[in-house]
């Protein structure tokens, strides 16, 4: 079953209720695990997320950024994990003033392994269809930012924005990584043709973006790990991928015809795409490989 089912059933709740803490303070795992679908909509009740979960300032003051930004989440299975991730993230972007719309794309159909690059391109092409967002933020569902302070925003670097994650007792594991969260802007992206469509399952697809920032001499910028930090959800560990490490073996080659260039060869379906009461919702079918 894919999210309609579970985001249509939520109940509606009064809304007036505390609006959410200046400073995300999750004391411990236990209580993010803790947090059910009825906190969700309580939670997300008294927030102001008009439908397909886009949001601007309500501002007239046009010296206000108008930087527009995207958060593409990529998807599946994972239900108490997105109720999760959306009623932390829609406050913490509002108290941060962004002008912001969260995209949802979901994997369903035969592969049997999670095409992260591939769902990410697809999300790409389809927010810009949407609106003229001028930043995107790739964000993994799993991963919730902890401080107020760090920003969701594009920079003139691609930004690294998980920099300290408490499963990696908040410090970074290693210099190359650009997993997680990370901003960079429209143009940026579609320099480094996106990601690799090629990465299925868990791992590598990441390290080959860093790799395609370094073939276009992009630097990578952080901000400090003592904002940068985040929580991860608990969840088992998703399957491999068993050709991550060949595949990074080829990344410089394949960087120029391997990305958004090549999304029509990809053998993909859009099924449908709609706005939900929280997000907007991009439905993919992705036919095994094999
Ligand atoms: C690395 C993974 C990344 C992942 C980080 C952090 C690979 C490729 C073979 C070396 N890379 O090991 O994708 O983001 O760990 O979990 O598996």
């Amino acid at each position: 079953s894919t999210v309609d089912t579970v985001f249509q059933q939520l109940p509606d709740v009064e809304r007036g209720n505390d609006p959410s803490p200046v400073t995300v303070k999750l004391s411990s795992r236990k209580q993010l695990g803790l947090i059910n679908a009825r906190q969700f909509a309580v939670e997300s009740g008294s927030l102001d997320v008009p439908l397909g979960g886009k949001w601007r300032p309500p501002t007239t003051d046009q010296s206000v950024s108008s930087e527009k930004i995207a958060v593409l989440v990529p998807y599946r299975d994972r239900e108490e994990h997105l109720k999760t991730f959306l009623s932390y993230i829609h406050p913490f972007l509002q108290r941060q003033g962004r002008h912001y719309g969260i995209y949802v794309v979901e994997q369903h159909g035969d592969e049997p392994l999670f095409c992260k690059g591939l769902l990410f391109n697809i999300a790409f092409n389809a927010a810009l269809d949407d609106d003229d967002y001028d930043c995107f933020i790739f964000h993994d569902v799993d991963l919730i930012p902890e401080d107020d302070r760090n920003l969701y925003t594009c920079r003139e670097s691609p930004r690294h924005l998980s920099v300290a994650i408490n499963k990696f007792n908040y410090t970074l594991p290693y210099e190359q990584l650009f997993g997680g969260v990370t901003a960079l802007k429209t143009s940026h992206y579609k320099q480094l043709n996106g990601y690799s469509n090629l990465f299925c399952g868990w791992g590598g697809e990441d390290d080959d973006m860093f790799k395609r920032l370094y073939r276009h001499k992009l630097r990578v910028s952080r901000p400090d790990k003592d904002v940068a930090r985040y929580k991860m959800l608990r969840h088992s560990q998703t399957p491999l991928n068993p050709a991550r490490y060949s595949l990074l073996k080829t990344s410089m080659k394949r960087a120029s015809e391997d990305g958004l260039s090549s999304l029509e060869t990809m053998g993909y379906q859009i099924t449908s795409t709609s706005r939900k009461r929280y997000f907007s919702h991009i439905l993919v079918n992705i036919a095994d490989r094999n």
